[in-house]
């Protein structure tokens, strides 16, 4: 298939560019690089030592012969986009190119309206493009599990059948997002799901949980090709950051009671439902949401299971359980429903076989770059005007439409 994939620079996105290059599929990357520019915003770096992007594409051309093409720039702007789809004529989008960092969408007003605009005026942008240039294209296009929030209900895979007054519907499952980033979700599935009704495109919304780990088959053939690992309070992602945490003998950050549960999968599983749901397209007209993730645990649970690990390292970590910076649920039920993708094929790699190839030993490899001032939360939801001692330059935020 002619694959396109949006935000193909970042976490995700790499790793799946990749992926999918090797499965044979033909692969472009479109990306404006403002990941990169939001870690010299904050002071931080991801902790691998990952390589300009002209760079990882020269050297996978040369290991594999197989080419990944390259457009450069902001999904928000509707006549590049285009263009490059109009280039490129793709079979599947995969849309990662968004903001996707909760804290830094609280940080405060200006980072708020960024994150809501970049996402969603990208994402409706992509869908102008789809309907303008190719409608039969399928849309595949990253949501979270966190849209959903954390209902004293059974989660549903986007959809859930309803009795009201004698009456029954199949309605979308109730949204209760819990940041200004999880809501720009929210509000793009309900654009592409009014898009895919009124001009019957194709998508996959796909509700993905916390992704960990950062080594594929791909990325691991050259260091070059090595992906990114967040570790820092505004990007990095928990289970990531209790290993690095763990690689430097700091205490976890536990934030609260530690019963946050959330879904959770492998960097390896994120690559193969990709290419589950392209393979596997929706038809025109449908709108369906996969629940993309393997195993759900509460926070403390992943601190337990990471402080085991590192024992067995020779590592002795504490437990730290600090106030949350959130406004969330500290103790709460939790049960999301994930069959669709593995009625699809899905293999899931599980957490338990996992943790220490994947995640501590690349922790333990790189922890001489670990930057412990990184460790503690700064940005408080409560306080709609947060200031990161380490911030050093605010100018480098983008703001399309904003400032
Ligand atoms: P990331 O920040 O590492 O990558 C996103 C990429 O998109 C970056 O390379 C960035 O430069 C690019 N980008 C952002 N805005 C752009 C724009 N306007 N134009 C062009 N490029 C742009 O994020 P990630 O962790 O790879 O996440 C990818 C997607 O998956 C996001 O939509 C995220 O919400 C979703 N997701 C991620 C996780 C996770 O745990 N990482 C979990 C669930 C869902
Ligand atoms: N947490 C801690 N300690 C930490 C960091 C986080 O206890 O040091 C807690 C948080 O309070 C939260 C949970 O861990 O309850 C998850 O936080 P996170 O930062 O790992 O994940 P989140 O903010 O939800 O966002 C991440 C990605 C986002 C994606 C989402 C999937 O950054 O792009 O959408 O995971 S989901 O959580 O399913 O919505």
């Amino acid at each position: 298939m002619k694959i396109c994939v949006l935000g193909g620079d970042g976490y995700c996105g790499w790793a799946t560019a990749l992926y999918l290059s090797k499965r044979g599929h033909q692969v472009a990357i479109v990306d404006n690089f403002l990941r990169r520019q939001w870690d010299f915003e904050l002071g931080v770096q991801t902790l691998t030592p990952i390589q300009p992007l002209a760079d990882r594409l020269r050297v996978w051309q040369e290991l594999t012969g197989e080419a990944i093409d390259l457009f450069t720039g902001d999904v928000t702007d509707y006549e590049f986009l285009s263009s490059a789809l109009a280039a490129f004529h793709p079979d599947a989008v995969v849309h990662f190119a968004e903001q996707r960092s909760a804290p830094y969408s609280m940080i405060d007003r200006k980072h708020a309206v960024f994150t809501q605009i970049n996402n969603v005026a990208g994402t409706l942008n992509l869908l102008f493009s789809i309907k303008e240039l190719q409608p039969d294209c399928h849309l595949v296009k990253l949501g979270t599990m966190g849209e959903y929030g954390t209902p004293n209900i059974d989660i549903e895979e986007g959809y859930i059948r309803i009795e009201h007054n004698g009456r029954s519907d199949v309605v979308p499952y109730p949204k209760q997002p819990g940041s200004f980033y999880h809501l720009s979700k929210v509000h793009d599935s309900h654009n592409i799901m009014f898009a895919c009704k009124i001009w019957k495109l194709r998508a996959t919304d796909l509700n993905q949980g916390v992704v960990y780990g950062t080594v594929t088959d791909e990325t691991a053939l050259d260091e070059a090709l090595i992906n990114r690992f967040d570790y820092d309070d505004v990007f990095g992602t928990v289970l990531n950051r209790f290993c690095v945490q763990a690689a430097a003998a700091h205490p976890l950050t536990v934030y609260g009671r530690g019963g946050q549960t959330r879904g959770f999968l492998d960097i390896r599983d994120t690559v193969r439902c990709i290419e589950l749901a392209c393979l596997n397209p929706a038809n025109p007209g449908e709108c369906r949401v996969f629940n993309q993730f393997t195993e759900q645990f509460s926070v403390l649970e992943l601190a337990q299971m990471v402080q085991a690990a590192a024992g067995k390292l020779g590592v002795a970590v504490k437990v730290d359980h600090l106030p949350t910076p959130r406004v969330e649920a500290e103790e709460h039920y939790y049960n999301a429903k994930h069959s669709r993708l593995l009625d699809l094929g899905l293999r899931p790699h599980y957490l338990s076989d996992s943790l220490l190839d994947s995640l501590m030993n690349i922790a333990i490899r790189y922890q001489d770059r670990i930057n412990t001032s990184l460790f503690l939360p700064q940005v408080k939801w409560q306080n709609p005007h947060n200031t990161l001692g380490r911030t050093v330059a605010p100018a480098a935020v983008a703001t399309p439409g904003g400032d």
